[in-house]
């Protein structure tokens, strides 16, 4: 009999992680970017890639993209493209960490007109949610300083809510703004949003269409991240994930890869807290494929987020309150552990069955031969982030 009953199921069906264009495009360190064959060349083929994943796991029912680096000349022909592949244009990323306008800060900038260039930037992603029929504007801002002194760290402040508030008020009725914090790089003494508390303040003075981002991978090492779910889905301004898994900085590897028990316990607290097909609450990926090919890359963080999900869903939540009603330590941990270490892979294969698909998504793509068409047919593919 599966571990998994048709409550589980039923509210795994719904479960929807959107994927990162920039995932398809080579990426690496700074030292090396190794090219993969088949590599995407502009962001039709990214798109194209995407949807893969999703005809293998329908679990990655959309594409976030990034602006410039997915800028086409129509967007609503890239959104009736990715409809036309079972798939639908989702988050837009603001870029303002590529331009050396932008060295001193962007929407903290000292000088106004470059404010008003980092401005002016973001109302263009609004303008492209329009025609994608996105909801959602997502700002990472790699803005700080590097030594002590270099900068009004409160004067900072202030402007980046003078700027945020601008963007906000261009913001449709269905539209939303989550602002994604980072302790750390590119700046490395301070930067301007480090942590779930100065993102909470700065979206809390916005609205209700205002909300954190939440990258896995951008805490200091020890953080019990959880523990910011949580707090974050009881505030209820918790708008999104970015999903990926680090062994030291922001490694953006594939999510679930470094620390299951990490997953597994933000996806508790996800549970717990009604966040799960939840609406306000969006899962995305944010992750790059260094060494390993890019479409499996996905695939595996897909049902990595799928599996925890499931074991999250496991838990016997009647038996942990009584345990921890009653002050019985170990008692509860074990409830917790049980949930933890049952393997819900068979269970999960089963069920892709019954609804038509493979059992193993991986095997299943290895053996479409769509890898070697897309390494045969497309040369020349590009860096994530850099593309056309
Ligand atoms: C940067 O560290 C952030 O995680 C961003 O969300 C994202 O990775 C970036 O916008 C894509 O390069
Ligand atoms: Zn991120
Ligand atoms: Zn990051």
């Amino acid at each position: 009999m599966s571990v998994l009953t048709p409550d589980h199921l039923a509210a795994l069906e719904k479960q929807g992680i959107e994927l990162p264009s920039w995932a398809f495009g080579n990426s690496g360190t700074r030292f090396k970017v190794f090219g993969t064959p088949g590599t995407p060349r502009d962001p039709w083929e990214k798109i194209a890639d995407a949807a893969q994943v999703n005809t293998y796991t329908a679990l990655a029912p959309s594409v976030a993209l990034h602006i410039p680096w997915d800028l086409v000349d129509s967007f609503s022909d890239l959104r009736k493209h990715a409809e036309d592949l079972g798939v639908t244009l989702g988050t837009v990323n603001s870029n303002t960490f590529q331009d050396d306008d932008y060295k001193f800060g962007a929407l903290t900038h000292e000088d106004a007109a470059i404010r008003r260039k980092a401005i002016d930037h973001h109302l263009a992603c609004i303008d492209v949610m329009d025609a994608t029929g996105s909801r959602d504007l997502k700002i990472w801002l790699a803005e700080g300083s590097n030594y002590p002194g270099q900068a009004d760290l409160r004067g900072r402040q202030d402007r980046l809510q003078e700027s945020l508030q601008q963007i906000y008020a261009r913001l449709g009725d269905d539209q939303r703004l989550v602002l994604e914090y980072k302790f750390f790089e590119p700046a490395f003494y301070h930067t301007d949003v480090p942590d779930w508390g100065t993102s909470y303040a700065q979206v809390v003075s916005l609205g209700d269409k205002a909300s954190v981002c939440l990258d896995t991978g951008h805490h200091a090492p020890g953080t019990n991240i959880e523990f910011i779910v949580m707090q974050l889905l009881r505030l209820g301004k918790l708008g999104s994930f970015d999903f990926n898994s680090r062994f030291y900085a922001d490694d953006d590897l594939i999510v679930g890869a470094a620390d299951p028990f990490q997953l597994f316990r933000i996806l508790f607290e996800v549970v717990r807290g009604g966040g799960l097909n939840n609406p306000d609450v969006a899962f995305m990926l944010d992750q790059c494929h260094n060494v390993e090919d890019k479409i499996p890359g996905q695939i595996r963080s897909v049902l990595n987020v799928q599996e925890m999900t499931a074991r999250a869903l496991l838990v016997d939540r009647d038996a942990l309150t009584a345990a921890q009603k009653s002050g019985d330590v170990l008692a509860a941990n074990a409830i917790f552990m049980d949930a933890f270490y049952t393997d819900v892979r068979p269970a999960l294969a089963e069920w892709r069955e019954s609804r038509g698909l493979a059992a193993d998504p991986m095997a299943a793509y290895a053996a479409s031969g769509y890898q070697q068409k897309i390494a045969a047919e497309r040369v020349g593919g590009v860096q994530a982030g850099w593309g056309a």
